[in-house]
């Protein structure tokens, strides 16, 4: 029997609202003590984002099941997407305070910083970041195959992933960077946890060693390809829609892909990724019918 037509805009909604109720169930709740950081997490986390990362997560997971680990695979990719969607958070937290980005927006509310205070969203990165490992420790799979996803996260992470993209980021303001400076700050900033996710998804799976690269090939195609999009929504889109404010890489007169590229080019780049990015989904065959709308949804997003 044929399998039914995915239906990925629904695929997409029903996994975002999955992994909401996921979070709000794994998040400590208000009530509990210290009850100010606890709702400041939750406002940090919760009631918005397009929820790529995990969607990521869910559907390499979905792609390479089968060759599965044979144990609860659904709930361990349910950690899996909230560990990421934390580090996630965490890190827009941390980006919108004075000291870096200081923005006002994120997600279409004021950003966490002027909803509490500084020092609060200090310390809602400084939790998030542990809880994401400690669901990560929780998994219910082989023991070898939760060192293998801690590892992958936190390497994604850190100095050899997004902390050191960012720190790139923050060097490079007011000076210019070649396409090859800005493509491996983005690969790491932006393209380290997009990897993370589709690459924890293989792992939680129990993927071959095959598949494992197919998901590397893509996940270095969709990571470059984010930030390409985002650098040309910067320019392209409003504030409104964003939900976060437009025009500020040139305010703050960033390198982006637009301006080393122009907006044609960087258009061009955008759907030569996205082509990459399908290619390199060959050996999985129909299964990586998601990831492949994931593909398409990161290069044709409007937010
Ligand atoms: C503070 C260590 C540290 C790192 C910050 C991610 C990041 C590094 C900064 C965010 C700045 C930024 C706007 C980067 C561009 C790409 C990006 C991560 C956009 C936001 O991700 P989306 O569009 O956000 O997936 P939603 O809100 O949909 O989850």
């Amino acid at each position: 029997m044929k399998a039914a037509p995915l239906d990925f805009p629904q695929w997409m909604r029903a996994r975002a609202a999955h992994v909401e109720l996921v979070l709000d169930d794994l998040l400590p709740a208000p009530d509990q003590a210290p009850g100010r950081l606890h709702e400041a997490m939750r406002y940090s986390v919760l009631g918005g984002g397009k929820r790529v990362r995990a969607a990521l997560v869910y559907a390499a997971g979905q792609a390479c099941a089968g060759s599965g680990n044979g144990v609860a695979v659904e709930a361990a990719l349910d950690r899996a997407a909230a560990a990421v969607e934390l580090i996630h958070a965490y890190s827009l937290v941390h980006d919108d305070l004075p000291c870096m980005d200081d923005d006002t927006l994120r997600r279409g509310r004021p950003t966490t910083h002027v909803r509490f205070d500084e020092a609060t969203a200090m310390l809602v990165g400084d939790a998030l970041q542990p809880l994401a490992f400690e669901l990560l420790a929780d998994m219910p799979i082989a023991p070898a195959l939760v060192v293998q996803a801690v590892q992958v996260l936190a390497r994604a992470s850190g100095s050899a992933g997004m902390t050191g993209g960012q720190a790139i980021d923050l060097d490079s303001v007011g000076r210019g960077l070649t396409r090859d400076e800005l493509q491996t700050m983005h690969l790491l900033k932006t393209g380290a946890l997009l990897g993370a996710s589709v690459a924890l998804g293989g792992i939680v799976a129990g993927a071959s060693s095959q598949h494992r690269r197919a998901l590397d090939d893509y996940a270095q195609a969709i990571g470059l390809a984010f930030q390409v999009v985002d650098d040309i929504l910067d320019v392209t889109a409003d504030t409104a829609s964003l939900g976060k404010t437009a025009g500020k890489d040139a305010a703050a007169d960033k390198p982006t892909y637009v301006s080393l590229l122009g907006l044609d080019e960087a258009r061009a780049l955008a759907a030569e990724l996205r082509a990459a990015a399908r290619q390199a989904l060959a050996p999985l065959g129909d299964s990586g019918a998601c990831l492949a709308e994931l593909a398409d949804f990161i290069v044709l997003r409007d937010r």
